[in-house]
């Protein structure tokens, strides 16, 4: 057991967990954590310009690192500033902890300054919201949330910790390893769940996986592609997953869901056994409707979690269990029953979707019209994009053509905003992506509404020497949510339309490499050249004003 000041006692407890990085805006609730940085250089605190960027950064670094990340922010609006990041980390269960000063304790509960229920108000998106009301309790309470951060389905915490426990005091900490407080070993499957799933694949005659998160989480993905070879099962991705399998693989078909691929939508609905492995079947995956799931077809879903199993459709069995263990139990029984490959023509079905899928996008290199496609945009970033290349694709219209577009090689590499589906995500999401994996070029993939609504992260990524792209697709309009004035309200547009600054210009005042690209032929030397800058670069290209996709809710109104 160690005496030490409190802010050091946090420093250290965050060390124990791997922490690098602390993201947020000096306040002077939290000083005394920020005072041990000036000596103790091996956590950087990443001070940015608004605390939402910290939130979405914090995120994009657990994302790809599967490490907990770590935001530090103020009290009353340095934590409101935080919520809408800290839902994007929730739907990802992405482990961010979220760590605020807060007003003295002596003023609880008297509308005192900068004085908000901060616990209830991120109740509704953390796994757990505390406020350390003891200087003693810091450790207890910092480990409480390292463990419900890390376990099971992974997610956020909020901590707050009035200034009055924190700064000036001394705390007796022994400093544990993570082992020490948190389960660190997988949750193991029932030996008869898997049993059963063996029959259940024997009996099957048209088996399919559908990889989630969960499988990335796991880091299952070669287990998951070792089962689809073996037994010649093919594979679709959820929702956002597309990076769960690599795309290459030639049993994977494509991404299931909203502005995925209709051939994995068409493989999904003829399967008569759906593996689902590490994915909630959520919203966007399946539409919580028949259209893809069929009614009644036979399902085994592996999960850490039991709350989505059967939640919208009826599973034959619910394993819960950690998807790695899972498929290492379920390998080993299959490999003990030889059971055979599916069959051949269930294989040849697969293959022409696949083909179809592939046949569909490259025909999209011949769209050479001005202003560009963003259809085109795509197909000129598939060709140049380093297989490692990390992309984080914003809300909104031509990032969404990514979801099908893009191909990726290895996990961890794309992040989108998921359920949340908030704009302003990619770029900072894609500078904490960064400094979790600097090795990997990283690009964020923006329409023009999007990117300014976190823009101001450039003059943090110019300060702190994050080189990433950004590219802004711009059609000066809000064009997803015009695409519903388009087709449901006559072109009645309105609160549609907005205007830009030149972003390649808007990039150099901060200090970053601007690029301005009108012709699609272009796009893929500038690209490299922007990833190869040694300066975080922004590439705007102008695109068609006209090109929206059909909105998710065309075919039925109001779902
Ligand atoms: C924070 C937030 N505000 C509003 C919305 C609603 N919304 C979804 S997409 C979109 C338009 C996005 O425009 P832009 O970023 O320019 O991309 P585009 O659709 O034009 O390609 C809007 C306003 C949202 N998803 N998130």
């Amino acid at each position: 057991m160690a005496k030490m000041n409190s802010g050091q006692a946090v420093i250290e407890l965050l060390k124990a967990e791997q922490v690098r990085h602390i993201f947020g805006i000096v306040g002077s609730t939290f000083l005394d954590v920020l005072d041990v940085l000036y000596d103790d250089t091996s956590v950087e605190y990443i001070n940015v310009r608004h605390e939402q960027g910290a939130a979405f950064m914090a995120d994009g670094l657990a994302r790809v690192t599967g490490l907990p990340a770590v935001c530090l922010v103020t009290s009353g609006p340095g934590a409101t500033n935080l919520l809408t990041g800290i839902g994007a980390a929730y739907v990802a269960h992405s482990p961010v902890i979220a760590l605020t000063g807060g007003p003295p304790s002596s003023n609880y509960a008297r509308d005192a300054f900068q004085e908000f229920d901060l616990v209830s108000m991120f109740k509704p998106v953390t796994k757990l919201s505390v406020l350390i009301n003891k200087t003693e309790r810091i450790p207890e309470l910092l480990h409480y949330a390292f463990r419900m951060a890390m376990t099971g389905r992974k997610g956020p915490v909020f901590v707050e910790i009035p200034r009055d426990v924190l700064n000036g005091q001394t705390v007796d900490v022994d400093i544990m390893t993570p082992e020490q407080y948190r389960p660190t070993y997988p949750h193991l499957p029932h030996p008869d769940a898997i049993q059963y799933t063996v029959e259940l694949l024997r009996q099957a005659e048209r088996p399919l996986l559908i990889v989630g998160g969960g499988v990335n989480w796991a880091g299952a993905n070669e287990l998951v592609a070792h089962l689809s070879e073996r037994f010649a099962i093919p594979m679709i991705t959820a929702y956002g997953r597309n990076d769960a399998v690599a795309n290459a693989h030639p049993l994977y078909i494509g991404p299931l869901g909203r502005a995925g691929a209709p051939e994995a939508a068409e493989a999904c609905r003829r399967a008569d056994l759906l593996l689902v492995v590490g994915s909630r079947l959520g919203n966007f995956s399946t539409y919580y409707d028949h259209r893809v799931i069929q009614p009644g077809v036979r399902l085994v879903q592996i999960d850490i979690e039991a709350r989505d199993m059967g939640r919208i459709y009826p599973v034959t069995l619910g394993i819960q269990a950690d998807a790695h263990a899972a498929l290492t139990a379920l390998l080993e029984a299959l490999g003990q029953d030889r059971m055979a490959a599916s069959s051949a023509a269930w294989q040849e079905e697969a293959r022409i979707l696949r083909d179809r899928r592939q046949a569909r996008l490259e025909a999209e290199a011949k769209l050479d019209a001005l202003p560009v496609k963003p259809q085109r945009v795509y197909v000129e970033l598939r060709r140049v994009l380093p297989p490692e290349t990390i992309v984080a694709l914003d809300a909104g219209a031509a990032p969404a053509y990514g979801y099908d577009r893009l191909h990726l090689s290895h996990p961890r590499t794309l992040l989108t905003p998921l359920d949340l589906g908030g704009l302003g995500f990619a770029f900072p999401a894609a500078l904490g992506a960064k400094l979790g994996r600097p090795e990997a070029p990283v690009l964020a993939i923006h329409g023009d509404g999007g990117f300014l609504m976190n823009a101001q992260e450039l003059e943090t990524a110019v300060r702190h020497g994050i080189n990433i792209v950004i590219l802004v697709m711009n059609n000066n309009c809000w064009g997803s949510e015009k695409a519903y004035q388009k087709h449901f309200y006559q072109e009645r547009y309105v609160g549609a339309d907005i205007g830009n600054p030149r972003y390649d210009k808007y990039a150099e005042l901060f200090g970053a490499k601007g690029y301005y690209v009108e012709h699609p032929d272009q796009i893929g030397d500038i690209m490299l050249e922007a990833l190869h800058c040694g300066k975080p670069a922004v590439i705007e290209i102008p695109i068609d004003a006209d090109e929206f996709p059909t909105p998710a809710t065309a075919a039925r109104r109001g779902e």
